[in-house]
């Protein structure tokens, strides 16, 4: 298969490091033996304990955040090189609350995709309408703005090992999730506009996810040619639930 389905837990502002370590331990026996990618991003504190937990293990991790500068006097903020430092893989950028919470805009997360790639870790770009764009009819051309405006500074070499994560605002910790067709159209959409951007050849391998309120229920509705897995919040912070959804897959 030229795109293997991922499974990422991103567990937000949960767990102390010892409940990160077990919740870790519980994944990775959880979900032994799939053929899923499976990634969990754990909280700044955890998260070397964890690495440390897992190490040599199937089941990858990365960051939740990262700052566009290497080093510097940012207080609170952590770096990418601090991120690849203990082996981190991967490092969402733009998750909706990061834009909308932390006031993101389209610079900073540039900047930030530039800094991921700089330190060798793989970005998962986050990108979404919130409800009022749904309903006047704006979700292509938000998904548009924000594709073009991360995307144009990555090289079409780095492309490939981009990660796309759609999420509705609307769906996000909602427990309304969006419907099967509704994200897969978005999906579809957002591999065109990479396809345009770069080619369609590195469109193919480019793995575009869902995210929003997934959970072990509607997780495998998910399953379609065009979703390449799924981004879960709430239901990744029970081994047992997280597990179901790699199954579903
Ligand atoms: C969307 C998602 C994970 P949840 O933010 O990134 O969270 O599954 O809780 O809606």
């Amino acid at each position: 298969d030229l795109r293997r389905k991922m499974i990422a837990g991103n567990w937000k502002m949960h767990k102390t490091v010892s409940e990160a370590v077990a919740l870790a331990e519980d994944i990775v026996m959880e979900t032994n033996g799939t053929l899923n990618e499976v990634v969990i991003f754990p909280p700044f504190t955890a998260l070397e304990t964890v690495a440390d937990a897992i190490d040599g293990k199937h089941v990858g991790y990365g960051a939740q955040d990262l700052h566009w500068e290497d080093k510097g006097a940012f207080t609170g903020a952590v770096s990418g090189a601090m991120i690849a430092d203990i082996c981190a893989e991967y490092v969402l950028v733009g998750h909706s609350e990061r834009r909308t919470i932390f006031g993101e805009n389209e610079k900073i997360v540039a900047s930030k995709i530039i800094a991921a790639y700089r330190n060798g870790l793989k970005p998962m770009l986050c990108v979404g309408e919130n409800l009022a764009e749904r309903e006047a009819g704006k979700t292509a051309r938000k998904i548009n703005m924000q594709l073009k405006s991360a995307l144009r500074v990555i090289s079409a070499e780095d492309a490939e090992n981009l990660v796309v994560a759609y999420e509705p605002i609307w769906a996000i910790g909602s427990g309304k999730a969006a419907t099967p067709e509704d994200a897969l159209e978005v999906c579809t959409l957002i591999r065109e506009k990479i396809g345009k951007i770069f080619t369609p050849d590195i469109a193919r391998k480019v793995r575009i996810l869902y995210g929003g309120s997934v959970n072990e229920k509607n997780a495998a509705s998910f399953n379609l040619s065009g979703i390449d897995g799924v981004l879960v919040g709430g239901a990744s912070l029970k081994a047992d639930t997280f597990a179901a959804i790699v199954r579903s897959f």
